[in-house]
């Protein structure tokens, strides 16, 4: 399936959590980012509104990307375990996520 070749998302933090939050993920598994590398996530990046703390999550993925699988698999749920005590997530732990569209582009 063709994908567009970007995706944007807003996550929630919880406050007092700003440091641990970028801590655990300068120390992400390698064995997770491996894992996101190949379901087509070529470029990965999280934004700290430090005002708000809303997570701002950009991706870039390639043309053939499949992420759709990623929420059933054991690591990804391990990962989200580990992080629901600093963000605000959902009843199976999984981030609260709200899709940010795409309003303009400049290439
Ligand atoms: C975030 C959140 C996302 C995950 C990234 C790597 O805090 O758990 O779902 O994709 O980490």
């Amino acid at each position: 399936m063709q994908n567009d070749t970007v995706l944007a998302f807003r996550m929630q933090l919880n406050k007092g959590n700003e440091a641990e939050y970028k801590k655990r993920h300068d120390e992400i598994w390698p064995e997770l980012s491996e894992l996101l590398k190949n379901a087509g996530i070529q470029e990965y990046y999280i934004f700290l509104d430090e005002v708000t703390l809303a997570l701002f999550a950009f991706q870039k993925l390639s043309p053939d990307a499949d992420t759709s699988g990623l929420s059933s698999l054991p690591i990804m749920k391990k990962w989200w375990d580990h992080m629901a005590d600093l963000m605000e997530v959902n009843a199976d732990n999984s981030p609260k996520v709200v899709a940010c569209p795409e309003v303009f582009r400049l290439q």
